[in-house]
């Protein structure tokens, strides 16, 4: 496969970038240090395709037979793909970059040697680690939870895999480490003890941590929300209760949110509503950048082609002056008929075209000013007199009872969602 280029919008070349140009400065700060694309191991090199109701449909071998072969063979592609693509991260689980072995031990081990031979591709092509994580939901020990697990033995085995993926992360220079729930959830409350369950889950996430920070890691822990699949309820359910979660345990300070659209819409949410929440915590951490199909209603992890979405994600991030540690991590994978290795392509040149356009309309936006210009103006009132008092904490309710009956005329100015919408319109399409 030849690199990808870009080639601007006139282009009709699927296999080009038509908005996503590196260099292109935005906000006084180019495309690709906005962006950070980074390309997720597990779906990329790892998925076959298979669905619940059928095998793969795309062979992820690369002519190997030997379990550490594939493994070896597998970064050597995906470090390929990446370079082609101008994508400058990655992320990975333990699971996706070595094979199990008979024992935790060697399983643990060949992670290592993994790290090793992953390393030297850094090196190579001055590709980067985004973040690590470890797998604590695959294997048939995990079916009901890691650190929520009934046993105090799989709680440990938990442990030793996380201790191995950050160490593996700090190894690979990564400025991010993640935990997503996995199986921390239930399926039915008649068999768990909810308030075991979640305090473990904290103790867990309270030793990572401390193990994390004596190891000399200097990046965010990153909290995945999703509300479900695969129990039926997850434990960090959306953006709001992992920052509720967080903060009752001391951990707000060392971890922030990777956002994912796809698990934003099956909490009920849009994906900007997430990636607000955890603004205005100081929260905002990382993007795992897919999209769901709102009538599967399942975690369906497709590419994403939402230019409003998009742009939405970007105004987020450009208003929360950007992403330190995290980047765009597509989590993302073709459909199971997209069964070739240039769908894949096309997969990802799909998303960061998205991204790339959303993020010149959000400047748009922004320099335009009258959606800005509209939300000061509706909140006026409290720049001064009683609402600065407020916003100030210098009144009480005695004084605003007082206030209340002293008040001649109350208006209720309209919220004009369609002007707004219209403008965005304009913006969008101009
Ligand atoms: C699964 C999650 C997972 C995390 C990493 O739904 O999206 O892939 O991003 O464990
Ligand atoms: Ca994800
Ligand atoms: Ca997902």
């Amino acid at each position: 496969m030849k690199p990808i280029e870009f080639e601007g919008v006139k282009s009709k070349n699927t296999m080009a970038f038509r908005h996503y140009n590196p260099t292109e400065m935005i906000q006084g700060k180019s495309m690709k240090e906005h962006l950070k694309f980074a390309m997720s191991y597990w779906h990329t090199l790892c998925s076959g395709l298979c669905d619940m109701f059928g095998e793969g449909t795309l062979e992820k071998t690369y002519g190997k037979h030997a379990p550490m072969d594939i493994a070896r063979a597998k970064a050597d592609f995906g470090f390929e793909f990446m370079k082609n693509l101008k994508i400058e991260y990655y992320c990975f689980h333990d699971t996706d970059i070595a094979p199990k072995g008979d024992t935790l031990g060697e399983t643990l081990e060949n992670v290592g040697v993994m790290v090793e031979y992953l390393a030297v591709k850094q090196k190579q092509t001055g590709i980067k680690l985004l973040w690590g994580t470890a797998d604590a939901f695959s294997d048939k020990m995990f079916m009901a939870g890691a650190a929520t697990s009934p046993s105090a033995d799989i709680f440990a085995v938990t442990a030793a895999k996380i201790k191995t993926a950050i160490d593996a992360t700090i190894k690979l220079g990564g400025t991010g480490y993640v935990f997503w729930g996995g199986r921390e959830g239930y399926d039915t409350l008649l068999n768990t003890d909810m308030e075991l369950e979640l305090n473990n889950l904290a103790r867990m996430l309270t030793m990572a941590r401390d193990y994390g920070r004596k190891a000399g890691f200097k990046g965010d822990f990153f909290i995945e929300p999703k509300p479900k699949e695969p129990t039926k309820h997850q434990y960090d359910f959306d953006t709001a209760t992992c920052i509720g979660f967080l903060k009752a345990h001391g951990l707000d300070k060392d971890f922030k949110l990777n956002i994912e659209a796809n698990h934003a819409t099956l909490a009920g949410h849009t994906f900007r509503h997430e990636i607000a929440t955890a603004r205005i915590n100081n929260m905002l951490g990382s993007i795992d950048a897919n999209q769901g199909d709102m009538l599967l209603g399942w975690d369906t992890d497709q590419f994403p082609s939402d230019i409003y979405e998009a742009t939405y994600c970007m105004l987020e991030l450009l208003k929360a002056g950007g992403l330190k540690n995290g980047g765009l991590n597509f989590d993302a994978k073709a459909r199971r008929q997209s069964n070739t290795i240039k769908d894949l392509y096309q997969g990802y040149i799909l998303g960061m075209d998205t991204y790339a356009l959303g993020i010149k309309i959000a400047d748009r936006i922004i320099k335009d000013g009258r959606i800005d210009d509209f939300v000061a103006n509706r909140y006026k009132s409290y720049k001064s007199g009683i609402g600065q008092k407020i916003v100030k904490g210098e009144t009480n309710i005695e004084e605003l009872t007082k206030y209340a009956l002293d008040i001649k005329h109350i208006t209720v100015e309209s919220g004009k969602q369609e002007y707004l919408e219209s403008i965005i319109n304009q913006l969008m399409f101009c």
